[in-house]
């Protein structure tokens, strides 16, 4: 059997490791799980499975692979990785893998807080807060060809490279002060395979957020 990804027919946090399985060349199935129209969004296509999965701490996105069943999108990230020798090889990168993947979990998190709930600070966090986090990643991935090491892509380029996407995707220009980013994005939607795939009718390119964020929400009116 395939191994599944299961997740909510979004970007937010599932679509960096279809990328990564898109490299990877895993063969996966992806198990959407859906959500109603507005004004209830009923979610119960998920919830009524749940707890029925077997998952140690049931959520979403979730991974099977046989009788592995993970959830945690950085577990699943680093299951993956791991096979495929993609998680840093010295200490040093090992290290630096685990800086950036809890970093941009915090910009995620603080990214979603935003255009999920609180649509009315979008300027003050693209505008002020939104370059300062930039710069940081900026200066951590100084002139290396990707953000851990020079030689290798691992797991943790695939999630940054997805959430900056996502920034991309809201404004185009919010990387244009921010060259070493600029060419490291580029690089990526040149990898084999990822860039058929971005391309391709099977790659998804949104939403970005479920459908009932307020920054969703307010795409429809
Ligand atoms: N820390 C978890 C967060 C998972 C999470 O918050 N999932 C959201 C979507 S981004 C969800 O809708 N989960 C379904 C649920 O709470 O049952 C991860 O990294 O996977």
């Amino acid at each position: 059997m395939l191994p599944v990804l299961g997740y909510w027919k979004t970007r937010t946090l599932a679509q960096h490791i279809r990328l990564l399985l898109v490299y990877t060349d895993t063969a996966f199935k992806d198990k959407y799980h859906h959500v109603g129209p507005e004004p209830d969004y009923d979610k119960s296509d998920w919830y009524s499975v749940k707890y029925k999965m077997g998952l140690d701490f049931p959520n979403l996105p979730y991974y099977i692979d046989d009788n592995v069943k993970l959830t945690q999108s950085t577990a699943i990230l680093r299951y993956i990785g791991r096979k495929n020798n993609m998680c840093g090889r010295t200490e040093e990168e090992r290290v630096r893998l685990d800086i950036l993947l809890s970093q941009t979990m915090d910009f995620a998190e603080e990214f979603w807080k935003v255009f999920y709930y609180n649509l009315e600070r979008r300027d003050v966090y693209l505008l002020k807060e939104l370059p300062v986090k930039l710069w940081d990643f900026s200066n951590f991935l100084g002139d290396r060809k990707w953000f851990v090491s020079n030689q290798d892509i691992t797991v943790a380029d695939f999630f940054i490279y997805e959430l900056l996407d996502h920034h991309v995707y809201i404004k185009p220009t919010i990387l244009d002060n921010y060259k070493n980013i600029q060419m490291f994005m580029q690089r990526f939607r040149e990898l084999p395979r990822i860039k058929e795939y971005l391309a391709s009718p099977d790659c998804l390119r949104g939403p970005v957020f479920n459908i009932y964020s307020q920054y969703e929400v307010e795409q429809r009116k």
